[in-house]
């Protein structure tokens, strides 16, 4: 699909030959109906078993994470994996701190009162149960060999693709996950020791789920209520 022996230049500038794939229309029905059933299968875990799963197959996960799309391609993205057990428990016990406090006293009644369905709360003992943790931090700016310093592109939906992949790959792999956002997550950039310049952005549990886990009972909207053709 990309030939590295076909190139032009382009303003100077090296340009592969790409030629996507192309499908006759009956395979492509097929292929979006496949994967749309796959991910459609995909729910979110919050009850995990410490089965143990290699770190190899975490790495082809956030080698796919690392293939999204990006402001001037440049992935201005860390994926910190944790699966040493005291750090994850200094992690669940910081969470866990927060998320008292969010449940008692930042969070708003409506807010609460939208997440009763889903059977929340402040306690996070996925956070240890999960042989791995995936935190992702977003870099803002960055610095060059030289100690300049440069900013970075549309991180927020850079590092949004990219946690976008990560999950779908996680899905693909028969594992599971959870889309975990303690808030504020300051303490993640402490405890993981990052450089001033990364700011965390989300943290997934990764494993497979306990042998009898339950998930709330939600439906997606309907293709009317979110496509609208002009
Ligand atoms: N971060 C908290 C609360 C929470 C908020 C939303 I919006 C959710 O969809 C789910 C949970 C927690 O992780 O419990």
């Amino acid at each position: 699909m990309i030939d590295t022996n076909d190139f032009i230049l382009i303003d100077g500038y090296k340009h592969l030959r790409y030629t996507p794939k192309v499908f006759s229309e009956e395979e492509m029905l097929i292929k979006s109906k496949t994967y749309f059933n796959l991910l459609n299968s995909r729910r979110s875990v919050r009850q995990f078993s410490n089965k143990p799963v290699s770190i190899k197959i975490i790495e082809n996960i956030i080698k796919t994470a690392s293939t999204a799309p990006s402001g001037a391609n440049k992935q201005p993205w860390t994926f910190c994996v944790v699966e040493n057990p005291e750090i994850k428990k200094k992690i669940r016990i910081a969470a866990e701190q927060e998320e008292e406090r969010s449940y008692t006293e930042r969070m708003s009644t409506t807010w609460l009162n939208d997440l009763k369905h889903l059977g929340t709360d402040a306690q996070k003992p996925f956070l240890e149960t999960a042989p791995y943790l995936i935190a992702v931090f977003k870099k803002p700016y960055e610095y060059d060999t030289d100690g300049n310093k440069h900013q970075n592109y549309y991180v927020n939906e850079s590092v949004g693709l990219a946690c976008g992949f990560l999950i779908s790959a996680i899905h693909q792999a028969g594992l599971v996950t959870l889309t975990h956002t303690p808030s504020p997550m300051r303490f993640l950039e402490k405890i993981l020791n990052r450089p001033e310049n990364e700011r965390a952005f989300l943290l997934l549990p990764v494993g497979y789920a306990s042998e009898k886990t339950y998930v709330p009972y939600i439906s997606r909207k309907s293709i009317t209520d979110v496509m609208k053709i002009y």
